[in-house]
């Protein structure tokens, strides 16, 4: 207030054109600063770009690539929706990789069923002596035995958590890959017929799940397929969705779950990857350890509050795109992308 009644004084005692020469350069002043705020609106000149050297993982984009799977219907093997979402999946992965296979394979159910199967598998840099091995399942679960209706326990479930989000958030990094090429290879491949296991409270014996997993650890897509590590994501889209250290994943491959949720936890996704051991669970990363020889995480919501030991719409009918989040397919695809970008 000092300050402002000195300025005031000053100006009342000074001649006219000395106000003028000052009013001038108060104008002048003025001037520049306009000058420096129009630079900084204006779009920057395509040769000023630099490029993009941090990840940049689009959830939207990685929604819509889990709603083009769910909008096919359920992808239960043996039906138009499987076929569909086949083609749909092969066809980005030519997209965006260098090298796209498909491995056709007929098998069967715990309950009989001669299923026709398609695991697809799309590569970055396959001469890369390195190499991560990215996975998710893409088929659902062909009846909802888990759903509070017994009217639905034998309908197909669109699977939108169980099985498309993690395809989806895998869709979208090949995306970033094709634009920024990793120093590490990348093979990501979409297991077929996970979700085909025995219905809930039958009896558990036998390798019912995680059938294509199983097909291709025993046939791999190359001869000697050989990776530093890999990744599985299960049901990765859930709101608020809890990842515990799975027990397999830290018996065969504890420096990759340090990794993983080491990336996580600088990112600040401690709420999301949390720092909690949990039960064994046989999933597609299982049969990969065992047969394929390959240390491999599984990356899976798990909650203790549902009596399932999986989020509330494990298996029922409200596995669908309703229930999708797409910050929490931000934070997976993010520190994938900082794990995938960190190696050497
Ligand atoms: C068992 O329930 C034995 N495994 C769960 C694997 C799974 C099913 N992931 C998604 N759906
Ligand atoms: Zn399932």
């Amino acid at each position: 207030m000092e300050i402002l009644i000195n300025v005031v004084t000053f100006l009342l005692f000074l001649q006219a054109d000395m106000k003028k020469l000052l009013i001038l350069f108060f104008m002048l002043f003025l001037f520049i600063i306009s000058c420096n705020d129009s630079k900084q609106n204006k779009p920057v000149a395509k040769e000023e770009q630099v490029a993009i050297v941090f990840p940049n993982f689009d959830a939207d984009s990685a929604f819509n690539f889990v709603k083009a799977q769910t909008d096919c219907g359920p992808r239960v093997p043996n039906t138009d929706a499987h076929k569909q979402c086949a083609q749909l999946l092969q066809n980005k992965l030519e997209q965006y990789c260098d090298k796209v296979l498909v491995q056709s394979f007929v098998t069967h159910t715990f309950d009989g069923t001669k299923i026709n199967c398609k695991n697809i598998i799309g590569s970055f840099s396959p001469e890369e002596p390195k190499r991560i091995l990215l996975a998710s399942h893409w088929d659902s679960r062909p009846f909802a035995d888990n759903d509070p209706n017994p009217a639905n326990k034998d309908k197909p479930i669109d699977g939108a958590n169980d099985g498309a989000s993690g395809v989806g958030i895998l869709l979208e990094i090949a995306r970033q890959l094709k634009e920024k090429n990793p120093q590490a290879g990348v093979d990501i491949i979409f297991f077929d017929a996970e979700d085909w296991g025995t219905r809930s409270g039958q009896n558990e014996s036998g390798d019912w799940w995680c059938l294509g997993a199983q097909h291709w650890a025993k046939n791999p897509h190359i001869a000697n397929y050989e990776a530093t590590f890999g990744i599985l994501l299960d049901m990765v889209g859930a709101t608020n969705a809890t990842f515990k250290q799975e027990y397999y994943s830290t018996y065969f491959a504890s420096p990759i779950v340090r990794k993983v949720w080491g990336k996580a936890y600088q990112l600040g996704y401690k709420d999301y990857f949390v720092n909690t051991a949990s039960n064994p669970i046989t999933d597609d990363h299982v049969y990969v350890n065992r047969l394929a020889k390959i240390p491999m995480i599984d990356i899976i919501h798990q909650d203790n509050t549902t009596g399932t030991g999986f989020p509330s719409t494990w298996h029922t009918l409200q596995d669908n795109i309703s229930n999708i989040d797409r910050h929490t397919l931000y934070v997976v695809g993010t520190t994938l992308l900082t794990v995938i970008y960190g190696e050497e």
